[in-house]
């Protein structure tokens, strides 16, 4: 199917209360912004759950809670992280998958993250591809690098096709340490991916609305959310997710594109027949 979506990221690992109050933390504000979110125009939410201390966890009581309530009161694909935060340890990142989510995320590298290091060695990456391949989960390959692209290569000689034959990516833009938030570099990163792969790119802090623009002229699909930006304007903090679905979805109509729905995701990433 073709046709382009919009991805809300509504929390991520670590971005708090006191940058912003609009960011959702605990289940029920992550729900009830996934709902505003899917009204907006999203057809993916790509989960992060946080402790009753607002901290980043992948206790997987609370991102059952988080599915739950998500699955119950929209029709998104839940996408969950295995990315954490820098802090979590392999196993707990594999562990995930055991919810069984439709899909989740794939880092195909490391990648100095600010001051800190987002590990992904290749043997964490195939364990963790062949994982997604077995359990019919859907991969979101993470670019954060063209480095990373190069990887995803690999991974698709080496190993084959993902669960569903489809080969979804997403381009992680203006991380301090990653690829930076420019279109030549937008440009030269979806020139790289695999012929005929499905593709949304993000683009971190200022760099967002460049790499939005920019993912829209080229057909991409987009990823917003809370977890990438906390600004709407230079003076303005982003009210919640729905501010920025709302706007990824205005500019989507301006360039005469209407966002796929849930169901229609499902059936670009071949979850669905
Ligand atoms: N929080 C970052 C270290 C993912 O979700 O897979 C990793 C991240 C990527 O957010
Ligand atoms: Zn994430």
């Amino acid at each position: 199917m073709s046709g382009m979506f919009i991805t809300v990221a509504p929390t991520g690992a670590e971005s708090t209360k006191s940058q912003n109050p609009g960011i959702p933390l605990q289940p029920a504000e992550i729900v009830a912004q996934a709902i505003e979110c899917e009204a907006a125009g999203a057809g993916l939410i790509h989960i992060h759950a946080r402790d009753r201390d607002g901290l980043s966890t992948l206790n997987r009581g609370i991102l059952q809670e988080i599915v739950d309530g998500v699955s119950s009161q929209t029709d998104l694909v839940v996408q969950l992280s295995t990315g954490g935060s820098v802090d979590d340890d392999f196993e707990s990142r594999l562990r995930v998958l055991d919810l069984g989510p439709e899909s989740c995320s794939l880092t195909c590298g490391t990648v100095n993250f600010g001051t800190q290091v987002f590990h992904n060695p290749l043997p964490f990456v195939e364990e963790l591809y062949l994982e997604t391949i077995s359990r019919g989960i859907v991969p979101e390959f993470e670019c954060f690098d063209l480095g990373h692209i190069a990887t995803l290569h690999r991974l698709l000689d080496t190993h084959g096709e993902p669960a569903t034959g489809v080969v979804h990516c997403n381009l992680v833009l203006g991380v301090p340490g990653g690829m930076p938030g420019d279109l030549p570099t937008l440009v030269a990163a979806r020139a790289a991916l695999p012929r005929g792969a499905s593709w949304s790119a993000t683009g971190i802090g200022r760099a967002h609305l460049p790499v939005l623009l920019g993912a829209l002229a080229m057909g991409g699909s987009l990823r917003v959310g809370m977890e990438d930006v906390l600004r709407y304007s230079p003076t303005e903090l982003v009210r919640d997710n729905a501010q920025l679905v709302e706007r990824a979805a205005r500019l989507a109509a301006d360039a005469q594109l209407r966002p796929l729905s849930g169901e229609g995701v499902r059936q670009k990433l071949g979850l669905a027949p």
